[in-house]
């Protein structure tokens, strides 16, 4: 596990090790009490605004009575949280952070998703089921992609917080099923051959400031909260700038943008310069590849 503090020179050998093996480590502490409370009320904002029908937002489907003051209208998920509020674009480029991706994957780090998941007020989150998030992403030139939750709020086992199986995601990518429940407004998401891997679950505690890097490649779940207020998590996926997304799968907002070059990270201006630079460079030699 990762102690406390940043980890700003470099990850440790034992946490690199970790990632390898279990397909994921814990930063513990890794954001202050000062940053967490500018994030939960960069949340507030974002979410007031959430209406249902909004192109990228997930809402509660088991009840449309207000929900709590940070997020009244229940809302599950949100995408592309970086375009509406400068502090989670700040989030998305903070420097320790990027640099965990650095170490694990190299100098050049591109982002993938930048989104918030919110365990609404007693919601009931088995729908969500057992996934990775790769099916979602393939077919990739690499393995270099990976997805950081800050926890905003304290989320365990039955209070939103995460699950996972270590050692999952060197197993490949699995079929995902959805099954119809009896008196669900929603079918349930399951990996089919899960029953295997059942036993070797884990569901860790994390405190607000907790960090989760996990492989997209690894199995997990996102939990209930039976509790009345909602638990928020702030999703970064980030991917090496050789880790090739073949397909143009990724229609999220941050996709093929530069975060880091050189392991040094870059403004939002320069990095959407980059971005614009890179596509044009990319296509052009597919052009002259084609010419040939
Ligand atoms: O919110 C969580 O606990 C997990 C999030 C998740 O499952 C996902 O982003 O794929």
């Amino acid at each position: 596990m990762g102690g406390r503090g940043a980890l700003l020179i470099s990850l440790t050998e034992n946490l690199k090790n970790q990632f390898a093996t279990d397909g994921y480590f814990i930063l513990r502490e890794f954001f202050s009490s000062i940053e967490i409370a500018e994030l939960r009320d960069a949340a507030a904002d974002v979410l007031s605004e959430a209406t249902r029908g909004a192109r990228g937002v997930g809402f509660d489907p088991w009840t449309k009575e207000p929900g709590d003051d940070i997020n009244p209208n229940r809302v599950t998920y949100i995408n592309d949280i970086f375009l509406m509020h400068e502090r989670f674009e700040a989030h998305m480029r903070t420097r320790k952070l990027a640099r965990v991706f650095c170490d694990l994957y190299g100098p050049d780090i591109n982002g993938f998703q930048s989104a918030a998941v919110i365990k609404t007020p007693q919601l009931n989150n088995d729908f969500h089921g057992w996934h990775q998030d790769a099916p979602d992403y393939v077919p990739l030139s690499n393995y270099k992609n990976g997805c950081a939750i800050t926890y905003l709020h304290a989320m365990g086992r039955d209070t939103g917080g995460t699950s996972l199986v270590p050692g999952s995601h060197r197993d490949g990518v699995f079929d995902r099923g959805y099954e119809a429940v009896e008196g669900w407004p929603v079918k349930k998401r399951v990996i089919v051959g899960f029953d295997t891997y059942e036993a070797r679950a884990i569901t860790p505690e994390f405190m607000p400031g907790d960090v989760l890097v996990f492989d997209s490649w690894l199995m997990h779940r996102a939990n209930s909260n039976y509790t009345n207020e909602s638990k928020i998590g702030l999703i970064n996926v980030y991917q090496a700038r050789d880790c090739i997304d073949l397909e143009n799968r990724n229609t999220f907002g941050p996709a093929n943008l530069p975060i880091t070059r050189s392991r040094t990270v870059l403004s939002a201006d320069e990095s959407g310069r980059m971005r614009d630079e890179e596509i044009a460079a990319r296509s052009s030699v597919v052009e002259e590849t084609q010419i040939e």
